[in-house]
């Protein structure tokens, strides 16, 4: 019988055994957020991002009720192929494992566990954030209250527009949760450059977080992440035209089919999947793919300087 302790792909064990930089990776984006069967190359293609930059990949998710950092090839093929993947937040993953269950971990779930797990950087696409309509809904994502909470540098684009971007940073704020642009002062909007908010801060190198990260240790003070919000160069993002025509239809899908809930987000990324003809797929995946390039150089950067 399991005793539910988290479990440790082989590849994972040897980089903490060695000391090798590790850059933590979500589950949810593959089995919730991309559609199947591009889900399982793109799978591997992030793994062999962070490989490329020099960090060793930590793909975290649930499978038969075992939380696994790093999880092997088949058990990504796995959860990016099945049905009945549970996708978990922290709240979840406890009682998910009391039901042997598989399961994907989204930002707030991945986060809590790779800190746990003694890992300082995750790679993922978008948060999630406040939605709109929060105001009657109270729907807001339980990633920005596990970001307030886990010490981790997380590697995003911003969040999507499908979401209330100003009440997102407003949230963040709330909660103490760092953010800063990568080279830039504007929070970007996930498939679209610019997310139409001024940012405090930014950081222009993977040296420059390795230093956030040794100073969020050494003053001991704060234990939120650090939101490193990575946007597309302008000539690769979604045409914002069709972004807004996108939304507007998605948003009326919503409503008219009475979609709510966790439900919202896998919904509406599969809208702009199917009505742009792929062009927000290969904009998607281009920014996982930068992010997991970037994490990985700072995950390399964190390790340089502690040995
Ligand atoms: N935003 C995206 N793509 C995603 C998600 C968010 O642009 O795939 C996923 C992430 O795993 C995130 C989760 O943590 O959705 C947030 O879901 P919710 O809003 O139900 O908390
Ligand atoms: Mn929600």
């Amino acid at each position: 019988m399991t005793d539910f302790a988290i479990r440790y792909g082989e590849h994972v064990t040897r980089a903490r055994r060695d000391g090798r930089p590790v850059v933590a990776l979500e589950s949810t984006i593959i089995s919730h957020g991309l559609p199947h069967p591009d889900n399982i190359r793109v799978a591997r293609e992030i793994e062999q991002a962070v490989r490329d930059n020099g960090a060793v990949p930590a793909t975290i998710g649930m499978i038969d009720g075992e939380v696994i950092v790093g999880l092997e090839d088949a058990q990504v093929e796995r959860l990016a192929s099945a049905q009945a993947v549970a996708k978990l937040s922290v709240r979840d993953l406890a009682i998910a494992a009391a039901r042997r269950a598989d399961g994907a971990t989204t930002v707030a779930a991945t986060s809590a566990i790779a800190a746990a797990a003694g890992i300082g950087v995750f790679a993922t696409g978008g948060l999630g954030g406040v939605h709109r309509e929060a105001n009657v809904t109270y729907d807001e994502s339980a990633d920005l209250t596990a970001l307030a909470r886990t010490p981790i540098v997380v590697v995003c684009a911003g969040v999507k527009s499908i979401l209330d971007v100003g009440a997102t940073l407003e949230r963040l704020e709330t909660l103490g949760v760092s953010v800063a642009g990568y080279r830039t002062r504007r929070f970007p909007g996930f498939f679209i450059t610019d997310g139409g908010f001024d940012l405090d801060w930014q950081l222009d190198s993977p040296e420059q977080v390795a230093d956030f990260i040794r100073a969020r240790t050494a003053q001991d003070v704060a234990e939120a992440a650090l939101v490193l919000a990575n946007p597309l160069p302008a000539d690769e993002q979604l045409d914002p035209a069709l972004h807004d025509r996108t939304l507007a239809t998605g948003l009326n899908l919503l409503a008219e089919q009475n979609i709510t809930g966790k439900a919202v987000t896998p919904f509406l990324l599969g809208h702009f999947h199917s009505s742009t003809e792929g062009r927000s797929l290969a904009v998607n995946i281009r920014i996982i793919l930068r992010n997991a390039a970037l994490a990985a150089q700072i995950a390399v950067a964190a390790t340089d300087g502690s040995n």
